[in-house]
């Protein structure tokens, strides 16, 4: 007999899709769904900020690979959940939100607790569904997990009245569901990749543009494969960070806005670019007229969508890209040759080994970029790293390497101040294994510092690395480089003391002032069995560096020391 809530329904339906843990905070709207967790063998880790229970389910998403799930009530539940949800969104992580709802017979009515969530979610998911009778449940729960986590991965919303989770029915519960109109699974058209794989021999100056599509549908095997048989460089984009272990002699590091000199340059020399699972977002592309003149684009993506839109492409190949990658390299074998591409290796070694291990802009030994080098010594390969947003984000983009897909975790698309520390702990959920460190500033940390809370209580210890300028620093940099100086509210008062909030919640707190003593605690970190916060105060006005300004080419470079 299959005879039962809705509540028991939903829940029976997240165990089948293998859930683990889900993240949220109950309300009056959901308390069905929250009682019937009670019944299960589900973990459920409780939020302080629905933003934030978002951001961890998207964190356990980004680090595991698998569906998150997060969890609100109706209302203010509904509304705080969406800034992540819309950050999951822009970055194609794969999620289940769900949200309670006011009955059925009370919607409409102004209700408390009443808001349009579909109306809302729909602009910001692949789907918002809201059954209407307790038996749609197990249907919609497969429904949402097969579109989150298939084609162009990325979260999917299920509203739920709360008489759909008392009411009862007998329950059918389906392994396969059909939905009119979406064929995720298209294998790749082989003449498509043939055509691409001749395009690439004819070419004189190749390079790879990685995105983070690669990672997602865990092509980075072949990826590296292609790029080491075909000895052709990789540049990424933010997303695609990771992609190719950075301190492979092919990695060029990222392009775009704080790409570095050598991705940015190859990039704009190159005459084919493969371009992988991305999305030529302006903080890659940059001026999009002066992007790579002279390149053909190959754009290989699993969303037909995505061609053209930003940048005319040459040819596509549209299709799973681990199958359309596979089917490369084999094509690319099966030729038995290369290109003529031995001028184009020697340019790119030049400019690499000018380009790659310097660091430009610095005030002093202890500025970001030394501290995170600092960092990548003293963590293991599959250490994962979270950011915020501003400069310490692009800091870390730029000079700390990450050796491994799905160890670099951060907001590309939305630029959510807040998410980095959340999306630790969620990564900590899925990944207990190994460190987590979130590289923050003190700005955003203040956003969702209150997670905290939900760090210690649920014995999911992660490390947080205040770059503390004081202000609001990405902003502020802007304000010098293109407001002559005018800091327009973004220089902090007062900040809190961070070392005793950290130790007010139960986590520890360190304050650092060398790069000595930085190692010692994030080593000690690694080893202490509650989140530490480590406070670093830093020059309030380091700037990131290599940066192209708003507006410019990525030829047009600046360096940090008056040149371009
Ligand atoms: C939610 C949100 N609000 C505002 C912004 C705009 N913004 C981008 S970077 C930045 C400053 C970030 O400051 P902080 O977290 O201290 O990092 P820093 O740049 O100093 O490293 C701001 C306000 C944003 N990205 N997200």
């Amino acid at each position: 007999m299959n005879y039962m809530s809705g509540s028991r329904a939903l829940i029976k339906a997240l165990e089948r899709e293998g859930v683990d843990v889900v993240f949220g905070i109950p309300g009056g709207a959901i308390m069905p769904v929250y009682d019937e967790l009670l019944n299960s063998g589900l973990r459920h880790v409780l939020a302080r900020h629905e933003q934030s229970a978002a951001h961890m389910a998207d964190g356990y998403a980004r680090a595991s690979g698998r569906v998150g799930v997060c969890i609100a009530t109706s209302g203010p539940g509904a509304t705080n959940l969406l800034t992540g949800v819309a950050t999951a969104y822009l970055d194609s992580t794969p999620l289940v939100a769900i949200t309670g709802q006011v009955p059925t017979h009370m919607m409409g009515r102004d209700a408390f607790q009443e808001i349009d969530a579909v109306g809302i979610y729909t602009h910001v998911t692949k789907y918002s569904f809201q059954p209407q009778r307790p038996e749609e449940i197990p249907w919609t729960v497969r429904a949402a997990f097969f579109l989150a986590s298939t084609g162009r991965t990325g979260p999917v919303h299920i509203d739920l009245p709360k008489d759909v989770q008392t009411g009862e029915a007998e329950m059918a519960f389906p392994d396969a569901v059909e939905i009119r109109g979406y064929r995720p699974r298209v294998p790749p058209d082989p003449a498509a990749v043939a055509r691409a794989l001749d395009m690439l021999l004819e070419s004189e100056r190749p390079i790879i543009l990685a995105g983070g599509g690669v990672i997602k549908s865990g092509a980075h095997d072949y990826l590296l494969q292609l790029a080491e048989s075909a000895l052709i460089p990789v540049a990424s984009t933010l997303m695609g960070k990771g992609a190719i272990p950075e301190d492979h002699p092919l990695a060029l590091g990222l392009v775009g806005m704080h790409g570095t000199v050598q991705a940015n340059k190859l990039v704009n020399e190159a005459d084919l670019i493969l371009a992988i699972g991305v999305r030529f977002s302006d903080r890659t592309t940059m001026e999009v007229r002066g992007f790579a003149p002279d390149a053909r684009i190959v754009h290989f993506d699993v969303d037909p969508t995505e061609v053209s839109k930003n940048v005319r492409a040459s040819h596509a190949v549209i299709g799973d890209l681990r199958s359309s990658l596979k089917l490369l390299l084999e094509m690319f074998r099966e030729r038995a040759r290369t290109g003529n591409w031995g001028a184009w290796r020697r340019r790119v070694n030049e400019v690499s080994s000018e380009w790659r291990d310097r660091i430009l802009g610095t005030k002093s030994e202890f500025s970001p970029p030394y501290l995170l080098k600092a960092m990548r010594e003293v963590l293991p390969p599959g250490a994962i790293v979270a950011t915020e947003v501003g400069q310490n984000q692009m800091w870390a983009a730029l000079y700390f390497r990450a050796l491994r897909p799905r160890t670099f975790i951060t907001s590309g698309g939305l630029g959510t101040m807040g998410f980095g520390f959340p999306a630790a702990i969620g990564a900590k959920a899925a990944r207990p294994d190994v460190p987590v460190v979130d590289i923050a500033g003190d700005g955003s940390f203040m956003m969702t510092m209150n997670s905290l809370a939900t760090s210690i209580d649920e014995k999911l210890p992660v490390i947080v690395v205040i770059l503390n300028n004081s202000s609001l620093g990405m902003v502020a940099q802007w304000q010098r480089l293109f407001y002559n100086r005018r800091y327009a509210a973004t220089l902090f008062g007062a900040n809190p003391d961070f070392v005793r909030l950290a130790e007010s919640f139960g986590a520890e707190g360190v304050r650092v002032y060398s790069l000595d003593e930085f190692r010692s605690a994030l080593a000690r970190a690694m080893r202490t069995e509650v989140t530490t916060v480590i406070d670093v105060p830093i020059h309030p006005e380091e700037d990131v560096f290599p940066f192209v300004g708003p507006g410019s080419t990525l030829s047009e470079v600046m360096l940090g020391d008056g040149r371009e």
